[in-house]
């Protein structure tokens, strides 16, 4: 065997998980200026294209677009199969995407990725949860805070995303903008865990353990779902709690989302994760819809909606919100297939000190960070109590061993040399003394 001090693999004993990339983290600065947003395309973007909103900044916001949009074009160094994306999204003021007059489908937030529109959300400043929201900043009207989490195929090396509404053309009236926005795409093998799968079953549909305002009943759409048709109206909630959960970084939560009869563009589900909104829904008026329960209207059935939380504790509790404003005879809201898994804690890569820079968490055996466009060197390293690195010095885990178990977050000498070389990124501690 070739003896060298090109050390060949970090790895990772005892388990392995899904892998996310960053692809990106922007906007999560309590301030931030107009240079954060310099490498989006932005539309009718008005004055300092970020407002202070009572001490946080946001991209957008009051007086700053109404009707508008902000562009950007991502690119990875390897091959996507989806992303993640997920982010704070303001609705300021006079919002106003109810039926009335017909104008459904027109006052609306939406989200194209490679010009396909995969969201959008309305929201109502008069009613429900918009109307019971506070004032954050702008016009004394109420805003409101939600979030977005959406998981999106993609394949390819590059892909658009545009985020844009058609609200009017006053964003002193009306107005949007977001913070803490993330792309996350997924790399490797995922074994993460799925810690419930229920309601699955027309024959076995046990909902005992969701504890609801509306008594837990169940309607056919035409299959079973809870809630549903003259069932969960305004209002209506379903909480599932789970505990003994393993140690994990992130939840996913999937359902199959069904929205019955006339609901509105300004009507949504809220899904919320110990108490913070995880996601915010609407019945996707873009796809073809058809009647198949409740009252003549078309329902948007069966939209299965992807969630990724990031998530630590031993427990959780998921509650699904009907935000709707019309009777349960009108417009009503069920869900079935309700899965969650949890991602076991993984290793987090750093390109600055003191958990600065671009991160990437990983699981399992990390040959060579090059085959996945990294090519930074590795200046911390976050290890989960109970993991253990091993670095060896020879090809096929042979050679001599180091091993990693704390956390250090400003590599220096042997092991700063060791981990990037292992990593097949060229370094010396001269280089990182530049560097800093
Ligand atoms: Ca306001
Ligand atoms: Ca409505
Ligand atoms: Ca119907």
């Amino acid at each position: 065997m070739q003896k060298g001090y090109i050390l060949l693999a970090l790895l990772l004993v005892g388990f392995a998980s899904a892998n996310y990339y960053e692809v990106t983290k922007e906007f999560t600065l309590n301030n931030f200026d107009a240079k954060s947003l310099s490498s989006w395309n932005l539309v009718n973007f008005n004055g300092n294209q970020v407002t202070n909103c009572n001490g946080f900044s946001v991209a957008g916001g009051p007086n700053v677009v109404a009707s508008g949009s902000m562009t950007k074009t991502f690119t990875t160094d390897y091959d996507l199969n989806g992303v993640e994306i997920f982010f704070d999204l303001y609705l300021f003021d006079q919002w106003n995407s109810g039926w009335e007059g017909g104008r459904d489908q027109k006052n609306l937030f939406k989200i194209f990725v490679n010009n396909q529109q995969v969201y959008q959300l309305g929201s109502d400043y008069t009613r429900q949860l918009h109307g019971a929201s506070s004032n954050l900043c702008g016009a004394s009207t109420p805003d409101r805070q939600t979030r977005v989490s959406l998981s999106v195929p993609v394949t390819g090396r590059n892909f658009t995303v545009q985020l844009t509404s058609v609200i009017g053309s006053n964003p002193a009236a009306a107005s949007w903008g977001i913070r803490n926005f993330y792309i996350l795409s997924q790399q490797g093998y995922d074994n993460s865990q799925v810690v419930l799968n229920e309601l699955f079953d027309d024959n076995n549909f046990d909902v005992s353990k969701w504890e609801t305002n509306f008594k837990g009943a169940i309607t056919q759409c035409p299959a079973k779902i809870l809630g549903g048709f003259n069932v969960a109206g305004p209002g209506a909630y379903a909480t599932r709690k789970l505990s003994n959960l393993p140690a994990h970084s992130f939840l996913s939560i999937s359902l199959s989302a069904y929205f019955v009869d006339s609901i509105d563009s300004n009507d949504s589900v809220v899904i919320y994760v110990d108490g913070r909104v995880a996601h915010e829904h609407s019945k996707a008026y873009y796809q073809e819809n058809i009647n198949v329960c409740g009252g003549d209207w078309h329902d948007g059935v069966d939209n299965e909606l992807n969630i990724l939380v990031p998530h630590f504790s031993s427990s959780a509790e998921i509650k699904i919100y009907v935000n709707t404003d019309q009777a349960a005879g009108d417009e009503s809201f069920g869900f079935r297939e309700f899965s969650v898994a949890v991602s076991t804690p993984c290793p987090i890569l750093y390109t600055d000190v003191n958990q600065g820079g671009k991160q990437f968490s990983f699981c399992g055996n990390l040959p060579d960070l090059h085959a996945i466009g990294w090519t930074s060197p590795i200046k911390g390293i976050y290890v989960p109590k109970g993991i253990e690195l091993t670095v060896y010095q020879d090809s096929n885990y042979n050679g001599k061993k180091y091993s990693i178990k704390k956390s250090n977050f400003n590599l220096s000498g042997n092991e700063y040399q060791l981990i990037n070389k292992a990593l097949k990124i060229d370094v010396n501690e001269q280089k990182l003394r530049r560097n800093k």
